[in-house]
């Protein structure tokens, strides 16, 4: 199989999120670069990738150009064409926008690879499970008022979530963050998993402060607390709390995860599909945090990061956060509390045609 054609856009879709209910809509909007790849068979794989903001139309352009640089290669070659792309990017990598667009090249190929051989790439992967656990997330979100949460919180579970993801750190006062986290788990019930994401928002020691009063409301983790890259900071909240750390869905590339493992630095490796650079460095993180005895999560885009999740030993949950679910024909279920891995081939996903024409602007 070769690949014969490249073809990108960028789609720009409401910045809403149905999870969200009995608020106003956002009037702003989140900037997709979609991916086709043809090949000489016939066969169409696709990818994603985003994170652009004002420079989408260069990451586009970026896939455009590394894309170009593909035609003619087998798409199941992942680790040939990362290398090739690698060389001719030059020091453009692994950072940034280089590793957004590789992240898009090699989820399509992967795509691919699972519809040459009629097999989804959950199975590709490893194919442990057809079926995961999911959170709902984006819902309850940093500028929600706390009474709005305790509407939310309860709405959520009876759709269904068994477990789901507040925002905290912007509130004023000590007081004020352990009440958020207070008014919220009693609004739920102690049966539903709940994850608090500070986003960095804390310095170490308030992290510390806050987490130890925060313990009676049990949380399944305690998301990015402090700055990404603080490796001993983040080693220091996890030693200090019983909540498990998770982070991970800042960095870029592979070797970031090896900083945090090696300095303790968390406790679920939470992996971003299109920071970590696609599909093939998914894995191996994965497969990093599993050496360390540790979880894995995921990092939006629920429609492909089901398969991975659903592959690996140590995958815990999928982040069911819907941004991208407009931009496919049909997504995967949710079924009590589980997200039902797609069995088509590949990643079992298409393109809305409806909505390219709706939301394309590039
Ligand atoms: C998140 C992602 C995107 C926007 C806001 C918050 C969050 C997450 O960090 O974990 O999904
Ligand atoms: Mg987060």
């Amino acid at each position: 199989m070769k690949i014969t054609h490249v073809t990108t856009r960028i789609l720009s879709t409401p910045a809403d999120n149905p999870l969200v209910v009995g608020l106003p809509a956002p009037t702003d909007t989140r900037e997709f670069v979609t991916l086709e790849l043809g090949t000489d068979q016939g066969l169409v794989g696709i990818g994603v990738t985003f994170f652009g903001g004002a420079l989408t139309k260069a990451l586009k352009a970026a896939v455009d150009g590394l894309g170009a640089l593909i035609v003619g290669h087998d798409p199941t070659q992942v680790e040939a064409i990362a290398a090739k792309l690698r060389r001719a990017a030059g020091n453009s990598g692994p950072g940034g926008i280089f590793t957004l667009a590789l992240s898009a090249i090699d989820t399509a190929c992967w795509d691919l690879r699972g519809k040459a051989v009629g097999q989804s790439v959950c199975a590709l992967l490893g194919g442990l499970r057809n079926r995961v656990p999911t959170y709902a997330s984006g819902a309850l979100m940093r500028p929600h008022p706390v009474d709005y949460l305790a509407k939310a919180g309860p709405r959520l579970r009876d759709m269904g979530f068994r477990q789901m993801k507040m925002q905290c750190g912007s509130e004023p006062t000590v007081s004020a963050s352990i009440e958020r986290v207070r008014v919220m788990r009693e609004s739920i019930g102690p049966d539903v998993d709940l994850m608090c994401d500070i986003n960095q928002l804390w310095s170490v020691n308030h992290a510390i402060e806050v987490g130890r009063r925060i313990e009676p409301y049990h949380l399944c983790w305690l998301e990015d607390p402090t700055a990404h890259d603080d490796y001993a900071g983040l080693a220091r909240i996890a030693d200090a709390l019983t909540a498990p750390i998770a982070a991970g869905e800042y960095h870029y590339g592979i070797v970031p995860f090896r900083h945090m493992l090696e300095a303790r630095s968390i406790d679920v490796a939470m992996i971003d599909l299109v920071r970590v650079g696609g599909i093939t460095q998914w894995m191996k993180v994965a497969g990093m945090a599993e050496a360390f005895n540790l979880p894995v999560v995921s990092h939006l885009v629920p429609e492909i990061h089901v398969h991975l999740i659903a592959a690996i030993p140590n995958g815990l949950t999928v982040e069911y956060m819907p941004w991208t679910i407009g931009l496919f024909e049909e997504t995967p279920t949710i079924d009590t509390g589980d997200l039902v891995v797609p069995q088509k081939p590949g990643l079992g996903l298409a393109f809305d045609q409806a909505a390219i024409k709706r939301y394309q602007v590039g």
